[in-house]
């Protein structure tokens, strides 16, 4: 039987709900904001996560290419300059390899990608074949788990100076940045998903698509905790050297 749609207001609750299950939570998270993370931990996150950083350009061009919509383009095109640099600006991967940088890794190593688990590469693979493939307000409405972003940048800015006497402060420059960018970048996410999805059926879809993105961020810590807390890396009963792949160059 045709359940009646969620009201704007009771979706946006059910969306909020599903906070409860975003990576600030999973265990790798909570071990680097108590203080309890390795320098080796901490780098591993930083040189994998870079993956991810880089592949939100691609993910937000993929959104701009299915998307028939000037006005949306326009407003979303900000995105990706956010993190490539507008002219004249440093943008979100350069200030990502500062922050390498900041926590002791080399500039170029970050930029070869080796570091890269296969985990976290097949779920933020995962994450920019999805953009490609949905309609452009189903791959939008996916970015919402920045609905959780502006707590989890704080989080990392309020403990991890304390904590980690040893990186560099100036490698937190990307965190300040994307506090005010996540909040600008929701309120255009929400504005966009709020007003598609208008039957009931088409807002658990989005409540699913949002909870596949959430899997993708808890997958990629998930792959980190292997390799950097259970000391089982990709092939670790066969070889010490990362003999993983490094990615296809087409
Ligand atoms: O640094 C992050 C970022 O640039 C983005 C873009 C956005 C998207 O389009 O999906 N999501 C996102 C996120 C960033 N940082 C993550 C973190 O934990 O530092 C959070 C992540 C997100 O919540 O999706």
């Amino acid at each position: 039987m045709q359940r009646t749609a969620l009201t704007p207001a009771d979706f946006e609750q059910a969306l909020l709900a599903k906070g409860a299950y975003y990576h600030i939570h999973h265990p790798f998270h909570v071990a680097m904001y108590e203080g309890r993370a390795s320098r080796e931990q901490i780098q591993g996150w930083v040189a994998n996560r870079f993956y991810y950083q880089v592949n939100i350009p691609l993910k937000d061009a993929a959104i701009l290419a299915n998307c028939p919509d000037r006005d949306t383009r326009r407003e979303w095109v900000q995105r990706i300059l956010d993190h490539d640099g507008a002219p004249g600006e440093e943008g979100g991967i350069e200030a990502w390899l500062r922050l390498a940088e900041a926590v002791g890794l080399d500039r170029e190593q970050v930029l070869s990608q080796e570091l890269v688990l296969p985990g976290v590469r097949f779920a933020v693979d995962a994450y920019v074949n999805f953009a490609r493939r949905a309609n452009w307000q189903e791959a939008a409405s996916s970015s919402l788990t920045e609905l959780f972003a502006p707590q989890i940048h704080q989080s990392r800015l309020d403990s991890w100076p304390q904590h980690y006497s040893w990186i560099d402060p100036a490698g937190y420059d990307y965190f300040r940045t994307r506090l005010k960018q996540a909040r600008r970048d929701v309120e255009h996410g929400l504005r966009i998903t709020l007003a598609h999805y208008t039957t009931f059926e088409a807002q658990q879809r989005m409540l699913n698509i949002l909870q596949f993105k959430l899997d993708v961020l808890w997958t990629m810590l998930d792959a980190m905790s292997m390799a950097y807390e259970l000391k089982r890396p990709p092939y670790h009963s066969v070889t010490d050297a990362n003999v993983w792949h490094r990615g296809i160059t087409l």
